[in-house]
């Protein structure tokens, strides 16, 4: 079982600064805690992140036909991007979009998610214990499958 972690824009940046939105733990230590988790679970992992869309759509596409599942936090992405959309259902791969913040309850702008549409389910405002909710979920998923 594989499965491929994906952040998008400005994800790196965490712990620098907004704290009080995103917590006060940098992506590294975030990666972390993915790593110690997909262990736990015995799955093998990628995380990948990038600041550019295409370059989150060339993964996207890439992961058809070697990764069985796919934990997406496409960040600014999220509310603005049909291509995150489309290359999720070209590929077909079971997916969970996860926000570290509750995207419910901030701007109006965050209220719209394209990857949504796709997404099997979607997690919000647990911090990075979302991304391990996420893995638990897709490996449950696939376990019944
Ligand atoms: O809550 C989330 O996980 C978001 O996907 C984070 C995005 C935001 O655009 C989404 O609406 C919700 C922002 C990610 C990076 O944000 C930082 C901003 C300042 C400092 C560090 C990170």
């Amino acid at each position: 079982m594989k499965l491929l972690v994906l952040n998008g824009p400005n994800l790196n940046m965490l712990g620098i600064r907004e704290p009080e939105v995103y917590g006060s733990a940098t992506y590294a230590q975030l990666c972390e805690q993915i790593r110690a988790h997909a262990a736990i679970l015995g799955a093998q992992i990628e995380i990948y992140q990038s600041n550019h869309e295409g370059d989150l759509v060339d993964k996207i596409q890439a992961a058809y036909g070697s990764v069985d599942g796919i934990v997406i936090n496409p960040a600014a992405y999220t509310h603005t991007s049909v291509a995150l959309l489309d290359a999720l259902k070209a590929v077909g791969i079971p997916a969970v979009e996860v926000h570290i913040s509750d995207v419910s309850k901030r701007e109006d702008f965050r209220q719209i998610s394209f990857v949504r549409q796709y997404c099997e389910r979607t997690i919000v405002g647990h911090g990075f214990a979302g991304y391990l909710e996420a893995m638990d979920y897709l490996m449950g998923a696939h376990n019944e499958s």
